[in-house]
Protein backbone atom coordinates (compact mmCIF):
# COMPACT_ATOMS: atom_id res chain seq x y z
CA UNK A 1 0.00 0.00 0.00
CA UNK A 2 2.08 2.92 -1.43
CA UNK A 3 0.76 6.55 -0.10
CA UNK A 4 2.10 9.82 0.37
CA UNK A 5 2.64 10.92 4.29
CA UNK A 6 -0.05 12.33 6.00
CA UNK A 7 0.47 16.00 6.38
CA UNK A 8 -0.16 17.77 9.45
CA UNK A 9 -2.75 20.28 8.11
CA UNK A 10 -4.83 17.19 6.63
CA UNK A 11 -4.43 15.48 9.78
CA UNK A 12 -5.42 18.46 11.60
CA UNK A 13 -8.79 19.04 9.48
CA UNK A 14 -9.52 15.05 10.02
CA UNK A 15 -9.39 15.79 13.52
CA UNK A 16 -11.66 18.58 13.37
CA UNK A 17 -14.15 16.09 11.01
CA UNK A 18 -14.10 13.96 14.03
CA UNK A 19 -15.09 16.50 16.39
CA UNK A 20 -17.65 17.26 14.49
CA UNK A 21 -19.19 13.94 13.98
CA UNK A 22 -19.23 13.80 17.67
CA UNK A 23 -20.77 16.69 18.29
CA UNK A 24 -17.94 18.21 19.80
CA UNK A 25 -16.40 21.85 19.73
CA UNK A 26 -13.51 22.65 17.71
CA UNK A 27 -11.53 23.51 21.16
CA UNK A 28 -10.97 19.54 21.25
CA UNK A 29 -9.38 19.26 18.30
CA UNK A 30 -6.13 19.57 20.27
CA UNK A 31 -7.11 16.91 22.74
CA UNK A 32 -8.62 14.80 19.83
CA UNK A 33 -5.05 14.75 17.94
CA UNK A 34 -3.24 14.10 21.50
CA UNK A 35 -5.23 10.56 21.94
CA UNK A 36 -5.06 10.00 18.31
CA UNK A 37 -1.29 9.95 18.72
CA UNK A 38 -0.75 8.64 21.90
CA UNK A 39 1.07 4.99 22.33
CA UNK A 40 -1.75 4.01 24.71
CA UNK A 41 -4.00 3.48 21.92
CA UNK A 42 -5.65 -0.27 22.36
CA UNK A 43 -5.13 -2.52 19.56
CA UNK A 44 -8.03 -3.17 16.81
CA UNK A 45 -8.72 -6.97 15.52
CA UNK A 46 -10.86 -7.00 12.49
CA UNK A 47 -12.90 -9.75 11.94
CA UNK A 48 -14.79 -10.74 8.76
CA UNK A 49 -17.76 -13.20 8.74
CA UNK A 50 -20.70 -13.44 6.15
CA UNK A 51 -20.99 -9.96 4.44
CA UNK A 52 -20.10 -8.34 1.09
CA UNK A 53 -17.23 -6.44 2.24
CA UNK A 54 -18.71 -3.26 1.18
CA UNK A 55 -17.76 -1.80 4.73
CA UNK A 56 -13.80 -2.60 4.16
CA UNK A 57 -14.49 -1.32 0.75
CA UNK A 58 -16.02 1.87 2.38
CA UNK A 59 -12.80 2.43 4.31
CA UNK A 60 -10.55 1.43 2.18
CA UNK A 61 -11.75 4.27 -0.20
CA UNK A 62 -10.82 6.67 2.39
CA UNK A 63 -8.35 8.87 0.88
CA UNK A 64 -8.19 12.65 3.06
CA UNK A 65 -6.26 11.35 4.93
CA UNK A 66 -5.43 8.36 2.99
CA UNK A 67 -6.84 4.52 4.24
CA UNK A 68 -3.70 3.21 5.56
CA UNK A 69 -2.74 5.76 7.86
CA UNK A 70 -6.28 5.29 9.43
CA UNK A 71 -5.81 2.12 9.78
CA UNK A 72 -2.62 1.68 11.31
CA UNK A 73 -1.73 5.61 12.46
CA UNK A 74 -5.09 6.42 13.65
CA UNK A 75 -6.76 3.41 14.64
CA UNK A 76 -4.10 0.60 15.32
CA UNK A 77 -5.46 -1.90 14.03
CA UNK A 78 -3.36 -4.96 13.91
CA UNK A 79 -5.15 -7.32 12.29
CA UNK A 80 -7.78 -7.40 9.05
CA UNK A 81 -8.57 -10.61 7.39
CA UNK A 82 -8.75 -8.19 4.12
CA UNK A 83 -5.48 -6.01 3.67
CA UNK A 84 -2.90 -8.18 5.83
CA UNK A 85 0.13 -9.59 4.28
CA UNK A 86 -0.37 -12.73 6.06
CA UNK A 87 -2.29 -15.14 4.71
CA UNK A 88 -3.60 -19.24 5.88
CA UNK A 89 -2.00 -20.95 8.30
CA UNK A 90 0.20 -18.03 9.30
CA UNK A 91 -2.60 -15.55 9.44
CA UNK A 92 -4.65 -18.01 11.50
CA UNK A 93 -2.02 -17.93 14.18
CA UNK A 94 -1.25 -13.97 13.84
CA UNK A 95 -5.17 -13.77 14.67
CA UNK A 96 -5.26 -16.05 18.07
CA UNK A 97 -1.67 -14.70 19.14
CA UNK A 98 -2.83 -11.37 18.71
CA UNK A 99 -5.58 -12.35 20.77
CA UNK A 100 -4.01 -13.63 23.31
CA UNK A 101 -1.62 -11.29 23.97
CA UNK A 102 -3.93 -8.38 23.99
CA UNK A 103 -6.70 -10.44 25.63
CA UNK A 104 -9.19 -7.87 27.69
CA UNK A 105 -7.75 -4.47 26.07
CA UNK A 106 -8.21 -5.23 22.20
CA UNK A 107 -11.29 -3.47 20.58
CA UNK A 108 -12.73 -6.06 17.75
CA UNK A 109 -14.68 -4.83 15.08
CA UNK A 110 -16.53 -7.03 13.12
CA UNK A 111 -18.05 -6.97 9.45
CA UNK A 112 -20.43 -9.26 8.38
CA UNK A 113 -23.24 -11.51 10.29
CA UNK A 114 -22.54 -15.02 11.57
CA UNK A 115 -24.42 -18.12 10.32
CA UNK A 116 -25.75 -20.25 13.24
CA UNK A 117 -27.68 -22.80 11.32
CA UNK A 118 -26.59 -26.25 11.46
CA UNK A 119 -23.81 -25.65 14.02
CA UNK A 120 -22.63 -22.77 11.68
CA UNK A 121 -21.41 -25.03 9.16
CA UNK A 122 -22.23 -22.69 6.12
CA UNK A 123 -19.74 -19.83 6.98
CA UNK A 124 -16.20 -21.48 7.52
CA UNK A 125 -13.08 -20.03 7.19
CA UNK A 126 -9.92 -22.27 7.68
CA UNK A 127 -11.67 -25.16 8.64
CA UNK A 128 -13.59 -23.28 11.33
CA UNK A 129 -16.83 -22.08 11.91
CA UNK A 130 -17.62 -18.43 11.80
CA UNK A 131 -19.63 -18.93 14.86
CA UNK A 132 -16.72 -20.74 16.33
CA UNK A 133 -14.35 -17.98 15.84
CA UNK A 134 -16.96 -15.62 16.75
CA UNK A 135 -17.56 -17.17 20.22
CA UNK A 136 -13.54 -17.54 21.02
CA UNK A 137 -11.90 -14.11 20.26
CA UNK A 138 -15.41 -11.31 20.75
CA UNK A 139 -15.79 -12.61 24.64
CA UNK A 140 -11.60 -11.77 24.68
CA UNK A 141 -12.33 -8.16 23.74
CA UNK A 142 -12.43 -4.91 26.18
CA UNK A 143 -15.54 -3.82 23.50
CA UNK A 144 -16.91 -4.91 20.34
CA UNK A 145 -18.07 -3.02 17.58
CA UNK A 146 -20.26 -4.23 14.78
CA UNK A 147 -19.30 -2.20 11.62
CA UNK A 148 -21.60 -2.89 9.55
CA UNK A 149 -25.93 -3.76 9.39
CA UNK A 150 -24.76 -7.26 8.80
CA UNK A 151 -22.97 -7.21 12.18
CA UNK A 152 -24.95 -5.63 14.36
CA UNK A 153 -28.51 -6.97 13.00
CA UNK A 154 -28.08 -9.36 10.43
CA UNK A 155 -28.52 -7.19 7.50
CA UNK A 156 -28.44 -9.02 3.95
CA UNK A 157 -27.10 -12.53 4.99
CA UNK A 158 -30.23 -12.81 7.48
CA UNK A 159 -33.16 -11.51 4.93
CA UNK A 160 -35.94 -14.03 4.75
CA UNK A 161 -35.71 -16.71 4.10
CA UNK A 162 -32.07 -17.00 6.11
CA UNK A 163 -31.48 -20.56 5.12
CA UNK A 164 -27.70 -20.18 7.24
CA UNK A 165 -29.66 -18.61 10.24
CA UNK A 166 -27.08 -16.09 9.76
CA UNK A 167 -27.69 -13.62 12.73
CA UNK A 168 -26.02 -10.63 13.97
CA UNK A 169 -22.98 -10.40 16.39
CA UNK A 170 -25.14 -9.73 19.76
CA UNK A 171 -27.77 -12.82 19.22
CA UNK A 172 -25.28 -14.99 17.99
CA UNK A 173 -22.93 -14.93 20.13
CA UNK A 174 -24.58 -13.32 23.30
CA UNK A 175 -22.17 -10.18 24.21
CA UNK A 176 -23.48 -6.47 23.88
CA UNK A 177 -21.83 -4.11 21.08
CA UNK A 178 -21.71 -1.08 19.81
CA UNK A 179 -23.38 -0.90 16.22
CA UNK A 180 -22.23 1.28 13.62
CA UNK A 181 -24.77 1.01 10.92
CA UNK A 182 -25.28 1.46 7.30
CA UNK A 183 -24.68 -0.76 4.36
CA UNK A 184 -21.83 0.01 4.58
CA UNK A 185 -21.32 2.13 7.24
CA UNK A 186 -19.44 5.14 7.10
CA UNK A 187 -15.97 5.07 8.30
CA UNK A 188 -16.03 8.59 10.29
CA UNK A 189 -18.15 6.87 12.52
CA UNK A 190 -15.71 4.33 13.11
CA UNK A 191 -13.23 6.60 14.02
CA UNK A 192 -14.96 8.85 16.06
CA UNK A 193 -16.61 6.04 18.09
CA UNK A 194 -12.81 4.97 18.70
CA UNK A 195 -11.85 8.69 19.28
CA UNK A 196 -14.50 8.89 22.12
CA UNK A 197 -13.23 5.77 23.87
CA UNK A 198 -9.99 7.19 23.22
CA UNK A 199 -10.82 10.74 24.82
CA UNK A 200 -12.46 9.17 27.92
CA UNK A 201 -12.14 5.95 28.31
CA UNK A 202 -16.46 5.17 27.61
CA UNK A 203 -17.62 4.43 24.12
CA UNK A 204 -20.03 6.87 23.02
CA UNK A 205 -23.78 6.88 24.75
CA UNK A 206 -26.01 4.16 23.21
CA UNK A 207 -29.72 3.75 22.10
CA UNK A 208 -31.53 0.43 23.35
CA UNK A 209 -30.50 -0.97 20.07
CA UNK A 210 -27.12 -0.41 20.63
CA UNK A 211 -26.09 1.96 18.32
CA UNK A 212 -24.78 5.46 19.38
CA UNK A 213 -26.58 8.29 19.71
CA UNK A 214 -24.20 10.72 17.72
CA UNK A 215 -24.10 9.28 14.44
CA UNK A 216 -27.90 7.55 14.46
CA UNK A 217 -29.75 9.37 17.38
CA UNK A 218 -31.60 11.29 14.84
CA UNK A 219 -33.73 10.74 11.54
CA UNK A 220 -32.07 11.25 8.45
CA UNK A 221 -34.98 13.16 7.37
CA UNK A 222 -35.24 15.65 9.46
CA UNK A 223 -31.44 16.88 8.37
CA UNK A 224 -32.21 15.99 4.81
CA UNK A 225 -30.08 18.48 2.15
CA UNK A 226 -32.27 16.96 -1.00
CA UNK A 227 -31.89 19.43 -3.83
CA UNK A 228 -35.02 19.59 -5.68
CA UNK A 229 -37.32 18.22 -2.68
CA UNK A 230 -38.15 15.64 -0.63
CA UNK A 231 -38.61 12.31 -1.95
CA UNK A 232 -40.88 11.17 0.32
CA UNK A 233 -43.51 10.36 -1.81
CA UNK A 234 -41.32 8.27 -4.47
CA UNK A 235 -40.35 5.33 -1.61
CA UNK A 236 -37.59 7.62 0.02
CA UNK A 237 -36.83 5.43 3.48
CA UNK A 238 -35.24 9.09 5.30
CA UNK A 239 -38.10 9.44 7.72
CA UNK A 240 -37.82 5.78 8.97
CA UNK A 241 -33.97 5.83 8.95
CA UNK A 242 -31.39 6.91 11.47
CA UNK A 243 -27.92 7.89 10.02
CA UNK A 244 -25.87 10.56 9.93
CA UNK A 245 -25.17 10.20 5.77
CA UNK A 246 -25.68 13.76 5.54
CA UNK A 247 -22.85 14.90 7.71
CA UNK A 248 -19.69 13.93 5.08
CA UNK A 249 -19.82 12.28 1.72
CA UNK A 250 -19.03 9.03 1.39
CA UNK A 251 -15.04 8.57 -0.35
CA UNK A 252 -15.63 12.46 0.11
CA UNK A 253 -17.46 12.64 -2.35
CA UNK A 254 -21.31 12.06 -2.61
CA UNK A 255 -23.90 9.89 -0.98
CA UNK A 256 -27.15 9.20 -1.73
CA UNK A 257 -29.47 12.07 -1.62
CA UNK A 258 -27.20 14.52 -3.41
CA UNK A 259 -27.61 11.67 -6.21
CA UNK A 260 -30.88 12.07 -5.78
CA UNK A 261 -31.71 8.78 -5.21
CA UNK A 262 -33.77 7.44 -2.77
CA UNK A 263 -33.03 6.34 1.16
CA UNK A 264 -33.18 2.82 1.45
CA UNK A 265 -33.07 2.96 4.95
CA UNK A 266 -29.75 0.59 5.00
CA UNK A 267 -28.78 1.33 8.36
CA UNK A 268 -31.83 0.08 9.94
CA UNK A 269 -32.55 -3.42 11.83
CA UNK A 270 -34.38 -5.92 8.91
CA UNK A 271 -33.69 -2.88 6.33
CA UNK A 272 -33.85 -5.51 3.33
CA UNK A 273 -36.84 -7.12 4.26
CA UNK A 274 -38.98 -4.67 5.31
CA UNK A 275 -37.70 -2.11 2.53
CA UNK A 276 -37.76 -3.84 -0.21
CA UNK A 277 -38.17 -3.23 -3.16
CA UNK A 278 -35.90 -0.57 -3.46
CA UNK A 279 -36.09 -0.14 -7.16
CA UNK A 280 -39.43 0.12 -9.27
CA UNK A 281 -39.86 1.38 -12.56
CA UNK A 282 -42.69 3.45 -11.69
CA UNK A 283 -41.34 5.37 -8.96
CA UNK A 284 -37.93 6.17 -10.64
CA UNK A 285 -39.61 7.49 -13.90
CA UNK A 286 -41.98 9.48 -11.55
CA UNK A 287 -38.86 10.72 -9.73
CA UNK A 288 -37.17 11.49 -13.35
CA UNK A 289 -39.99 13.24 -14.98
CA UNK A 290 -41.16 15.69 -12.28
CA UNK A 291 -38.15 16.40 -10.32
CA UNK A 292 -35.32 16.77 -12.62
CA UNK A 293 -37.35 18.96 -15.04
CA UNK A 294 -37.98 21.18 -11.71
CA UNK A 295 -41.84 21.36 -11.78
CA UNK A 296 -41.86 18.47 -8.99
CA UNK A 297 -45.18 19.39 -8.08
CA UNK A 298 -46.96 21.52 -10.91
CA UNK A 299 -49.04 18.24 -12.15
CA UNK A 300 -50.22 17.95 -8.49
CA UNK A 301 -52.78 21.12 -9.25
CA UNK A 302 -54.11 18.90 -12.23
CA UNK A 303 -54.23 16.05 -10.71
CA UNK A 304 -57.54 13.99 -10.21
CA UNK A 305 -58.85 11.09 -7.95
CA UNK A 306 -62.36 10.50 -10.23
CA UNK A 307 -60.49 8.44 -12.97
CA UNK A 308 -60.28 5.60 -10.52
CA UNK A 309 -62.21 6.47 -7.55
CA UNK A 310 -65.41 7.07 -10.36
CA UNK A 311 -67.93 7.49 -7.55
CA UNK A 312 -66.78 11.00 -7.31
CA UNK A 313 -65.99 10.43 -3.63
CA UNK A 314 -63.29 12.90 -3.63
CA UNK A 315 -63.24 15.94 -5.56
CA UNK A 316 -59.98 17.36 -6.74
CA UNK A 317 -61.02 20.64 -4.54
CA UNK A 318 -60.56 18.26 -1.43
CA UNK A 319 -57.51 16.64 -3.11
CA UNK A 320 -55.59 19.89 -3.00
CA UNK A 321 -56.85 21.64 0.30
CA UNK A 322 -53.85 23.26 2.76
CA UNK A 323 -50.44 21.72 1.92
CA UNK A 324 -50.61 20.36 -1.64
CA UNK A 325 -47.13 19.04 -1.40
CA UNK A 326 -47.96 17.09 1.49
CA UNK A 327 -51.33 15.60 -0.29
CA UNK A 328 -49.15 14.47 -2.91
CA UNK A 329 -46.97 12.62 -1.19
CA UNK A 330 -49.44 10.90 0.75
CA UNK A 331 -51.18 9.99 -2.08
CA UNK A 332 -48.33 8.63 -3.56
CA UNK A 333 -47.62 6.16 -0.43
CA UNK A 334 -51.31 5.24 0.03
CA UNK A 335 -51.05 3.96 -3.74
CA UNK A 336 -47.59 2.35 -3.68
CA UNK A 337 -50.13 -0.12 -4.88
CA UNK A 338 -51.13 0.62 -7.73
CA UNK A 339 -47.31 2.28 -8.71
CA UNK A 340 -46.16 -1.40 -8.00
CA UNK A 341 -48.39 -2.71 -10.98
CA UNK A 342 -46.47 0.02 -13.01
CA UNK A 343 -49.75 2.09 -13.92
CA UNK A 344 -49.03 4.95 -15.29
CA UNK A 345 -48.67 8.76 -13.94
CA UNK A 346 -51.57 9.56 -15.75
CA UNK A 347 -54.00 7.36 -14.35
CA UNK A 348 -54.24 10.41 -11.56
CA UNK A 349 -52.02 13.28 -13.36
CA UNK A 350 -54.03 13.28 -16.27
CA UNK A 351 -52.05 15.69 -18.46
CA UNK A 352 -48.45 14.70 -17.10
CA UNK A 353 -45.78 14.21 -19.91
CA UNK A 354 -46.19 11.24 -22.35
CA UNK A 355 -48.60 10.19 -19.10
CA UNK A 356 -51.46 8.42 -21.82
CA UNK A 357 -49.28 5.29 -22.63
CA UNK A 358 -50.65 3.05 -19.47
CA UNK A 359 -54.43 3.66 -19.57
CA UNK A 360 -56.64 2.77 -17.00
CA UNK A 361 -58.30 -0.59 -17.24
CA UNK A 362 -60.92 -0.87 -14.68
FE1 LIG B 1 -23.02 -6.04 5.24
FE2 LIG B 1 -20.29 -5.32 5.27
FE3 LIG B 1 -23.52 -4.22 3.66
FE4 LIG B 1 -21.58 -5.38 2.71
O1 LIG B 1 -18.89 -6.14 5.74
S1 LIG B 1 -23.44 -3.98 5.90
S2 LIG B 1 -23.55 -6.45 3.02
S3 LIG B 1 -21.86 -3.15 2.66
O2 LIG B 1 -19.97 -5.59 3.55
O3 LIG B 1 -21.45 -6.42 6.11
FE1 LIG C 1 -34.68 13.58 2.47
FE2 LIG C 1 -37.21 13.56 1.97
FE3 LIG C 1 -35.85 11.34 1.90
S1 LIG C 1 -36.24 14.78 3.48
S2 LIG C 1 -34.34 11.65 3.44
S3 LIG C 1 -35.58 13.07 0.54
S4 LIG C 1 -37.90 11.58 2.67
Amino acid sequence: MTKAPITRRTFLKYCGGIAATLGLSQAMVPRIVEALTSDNRPPVIWLHFAECTGCSESFLRATDPHVADILFDVLNITYHETIQVACGEKAEQNRDNTVAKYAGDFICVVEGAIPTADSGIHGMIGGRTMLDIANSVIPQARHTICFGTCSAFGGLPAAAPNPTGAKGVAEAVGVNTINLTGCPPHPMNLVACITQYLLNGQMPPLRSDGRPYFCHGERLHDNCPVPHGCMEGYNCKGPRTYNNCHQQPYNEESWCIKVEHQCIGCSEPGFWDLNAPFYNPMWMSMLHTYRREAVPHEFQTTASCTPCHKGNRFDDEESHQNDPRKFQQAMHREHEINLQTNRSCANCHVDAPGGTTHPIDD
